[in-house]
């Protein structure tokens, strides 16, 4: 017996008598060390008093084979000293429950069902150590685990990239181990079909395959014209999903519709409004080639595509899309118009959401639950869908007020195709979220009553490949994030602490080498932040790094100096800076400034930017002299959806003013417009404005797709101006994302 004396509960880290760290991660409810440890050796037997093991003990023997090189017997009979695995009920705990206590004299593992007998050994996994040719020495450990969410899932987009078999199957894996349990397979898009349908063939012969990908970023350097494609045959589809069940993951298949239909139209063209033709894209974007909503074909078709698709997951859920869908060529289809005057439709909404509502009911009825994005609430959101909210928590919120269950997969928290470093050197589809943004992530909105919180399922990251063409970057992009997510989906809420998943962060890369994952080092890497001084007299460049090692330089006057505060920069300047171990350069950062009247100074903002487009310190980005110069992806914009820009500068001593500009982003591919008109208005006090000028000519940069709206003026004297940027509005017919509300991008506003 265990003296209570030696037990030590701690929510930190924690080392045992041996040194030997413990670092669980997703962090358990419980869990108590006592000095001291158990050896697993390779005659260390594992008994079972049941049946319905074999899964975990499959999956806990590869994991040996692969990193220790052996793996364990199974005893018929009750020895001592060995692994014991046992089915008993455990009270008031959530589905997935376990307990595992390691004692010298072995282990004992406890679930109420397979999956959490599976989660013990993920933990036990996470117990031995991260060097090779260590003995596994298992630290003395009690655990009492559950997860606070039913909902634990990962998405990964095979449409605009292809992965093989054996690397999805790798994938799900990854997601094993952190005890997640959906597996989000986006089957479909507008660039390329990746699953068999015996019925129509033509989807994945034509469907599944483009005939070149854009070249960089979008809108791209070009095409490289190779032939792109692949596909998943249904036996492939069987084999993936039985991998899956034996793993305790449960796959939900998503078939697009009604937008991001290229592929199938491209298969079979009578599929859209025009009859074609129509090609399977080639860039990244949205696009006007959807379903027909007015041809019953169509309805017909997709019942049979879901008739073949339904059988091979076993899983409750079925996933149809529904974001992003032009109403372009509904609009002009007579036979949309014709349906929605039948059924005194008011709106193309109204269309989509009868469209949706009309597939909800055979996915009911065929016994399975629909889920859609959040686009699926515009129009009247079908009876009993389950809503994923992507575009912010909104969507969410919305649906859990009208009593419909929600998954969390907000973009400005877990779109894992973010960038998760501000100089991040591969190509990325933008934004900034690194890991301790997607860690900080609470997946119950603080909108919600606690009634209407149970509605929300869980939460899930997604990784939407258009600028991921491996499987070596799909790991860097979701590692470590991933080890963030599955604290945010499985852990308590009161179990959650950034410091102590830092520490145990150090311990899972090391992991990660030992697997050979390839994860990304942003988190080590070098930070800089551009603040305000006190005095306002100009700015600081503030670097810092999370890594223990190296020394942070930095380059001024053409020569290299050490840094131990943050730099004061008061003219134009251009500053390079590098984290450097050993005469080696583990990361580095470089800043232009370019100083104007504004720089430094003081700045307000009405209405708030999105919070996946805040901007480095806030508002002060519009003032902080620094201009993105890689377009979209740049920590430097800040991005009203749909709002204005109002921002008020203060210039600390009134000065004399003649003109105003400032930098915006034009990428209608990406739904981001300049404004359709700026306005300057100056004040002595603060208070009383006087409207100066106003300008909507916007003068771009060649081969970029930024630009400057300038507004010049009588010189006048003022120590207040206010900056008032018009949103460009809803997008207009013709262009991508027609019919939703434009972004507004701007990174400086430039007083002279
Ligand atoms: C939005 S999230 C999309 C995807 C893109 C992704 C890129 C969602 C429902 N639609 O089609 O790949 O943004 O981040």
């Amino acid at each position: 017996m265990r003296s209570t004396l030696f037990t030590l509960t701690t929510l930190f880290m924690m080392y045992t008598g041996y040194g030997q760290q413990i670092s669980i991660i997703p962090e358990p409810v419980k869990l108590t060390t006592t000095p001291g440890h158990f050896t697993i050796t390779r005659n260390t037997p594992i008994v079972l008093e049941g049946a319905g093991f074999n899964n975990t003990i499959d999956f806990l023997n590869t994991y040996l084979q692969q990193l220790y090189g052996f793996q364990l017997k199974i005893s018929k009979k009750k020895v001592a000293g060995g692994i014991h695995f046992n089915f008993k009920k455990i009270d008031n705990a959530a589905e997935g429950a376990y307990k595992m206590d390691v004692t010298t004299n072995g282990i004992s593992i406890i679930g109420e069902h397979e999956n959490g007998i599976f989660y013990a050994v993920q933990t036990l996994l996470q117990l031995m150590p991260v060097e090779k040719s260590a003995a596994l020495n298992i630290p003395l450990v009690s655990i009492y685990d559950y997860p606070r969410f039913a909902y634990r899932g990962m998405h990964l987009d095979l449409s605009r990239h292809f992965f093989p078999v054996e690397f999805v199957k790798k994938y799900i894996d990854y997601l094993a181990l952190h005890k997640l349990n959906y597996f989000h397979w986006h089957l479909t898009d507008d660039q390329g079909w990746r699953i068999e349908i015996k019925k129509y063939p033509k989807l994945t012969s034509v469907g599944g395959f483009r005939n070149g990908t854009i070249i960089g970023r979008y809108p791209g350097k070009g095409n490289d014209s190779i032939y792109y494609g692949g596909y998943y045959t249904q036996d492939q589809i069987r084999e993936v999903v039985a991998y899956a069940a034996k793993r305790y993951i449960t796959i939900v298949p998503e078939i697009e519709m009604p937008g991001h239909a290229s592929a199938a139209l491209t298969a079979y063209p009578w599929l859209g409004c025009t009859g074609g033709p129509y090609h399977v894209q080639q860039t990244w974007g949205v696009f006007n080639e959807v379903f027909c909503a007015g041809n019953d074909s169509v309805f017909t078709f997709l019942q049979d595509v879901l008739d073949e698709v339904i059988p091979l997951f076993p899983g409750k859920y079925l996933h149809v899309g529904g974001d992003e869908c032009p109403k372009e060529s509904w609009k002009k289809c007579p036979k949309c118009q014709q349906r929605m005057k039948a059924l005194q439709l008011k709106d193309e909404h109204e269309l989509q959401s009868y469209f949706i509502q009309r597939m909800e009911k055979h996915v009911n009825s065929k016994g399975k639950i629909m889920i859609g994005w959040d686009e699926i609430l515009e129009g009247g959101l079908a009876p009993n869908a389950v809503v994923m909210s992507w575009r912010g928590e909104k969507g969410g919120i919305e649906a859990a007020k009208q009593k419909h269950k929600v998954i969390m997969t907000p973009s400005s928290h877990v779109y894992f195709d973010y960038s998760q470093s501000k100089n991040e050197d591969s190509v990325t589809i933008g934004g900034y979220i690194p890991i301790e943004k997607v860690y900080s992530y609470e997946p119950v909105p603080k909108e919600l009553t606690d009634e209407e919180a149970t509605y929300v399922l869980g939460a899930q990251a997604n990784l939407w490949t258009e600028y991921i063409h491996y499987p070596s970057k799909v790991e860097y992009m979701i590692f470590p994030r991933l080890s963030a997510l599955s604290e945010v989906q499985w852990s308590q809420k009161d179990k959650r602490n950034w410091s102590n998943f830092e520490k145990k962060l150090m311990i899972q890369l090391k992991r990660y080498d030992l697997m050979g994952i390839n994860y990304s080092k942003a988190y080590f890497g070098l930070k800089a932040t551009i603040l305000p001084t006190p005095d306002n007299k100009g700015v600081l460049w503030y670097l810092e790094t999370n890594s223990k090692e190296g020394t942070i330089k930095y380059t001024s006057a053409g020569r290299y100096n050490t840094y131990s505060r943050p730099i004061v920069v008061t003219t134009d300047s251009s500053l390079s800076a590098v984290l450097e171990l050993n005469g080696k350069v583990l990361s580095k950062v470089a800043q232009q400034f370019t100083f104007n009247k504004a720089t430094g100074k003081k700045i307000s903002i009405t209405a708030k930017p999105a919070d996946k487009y805040a901007g480095q310190a806030g508002a002060f980005g519009l003032i902080n002299g620094a201009r993105s110069v890689t377009d979209i992806n740049s920590p430097e914009w800040l991005g009203w959806e749909g709002g204005d820009m109002n921002a008020t500068i203060d210039l600390v001593t009134p000065q004399n003013i003649s003109s105003v500009s400032i930098h915006v982003l034009e990428q209608k591919g990406s739904w981001i417009y300049a404004p359709q008109e700026v306005e300057v208005q100056l004040s002595e006090n603060g208070t009383d404005f006087r409207t100066m000028e106003k300008s909507l000519s916007l003068s771009k940069e060649a081969g970029t797709n930024m630009g400057t709206i300038s507004i010049t003026f009588t010189p006048s004297t003022a120590r207040y101006i206010k900056v008032i940027a018009k949103n460009y509005g809803i997008i207009p017919d013709g262009q991508p994302g027609a019919g939703n509300k434009a972004w507004l991008f701007v990174d400086e506003i430039v007083v002279n």
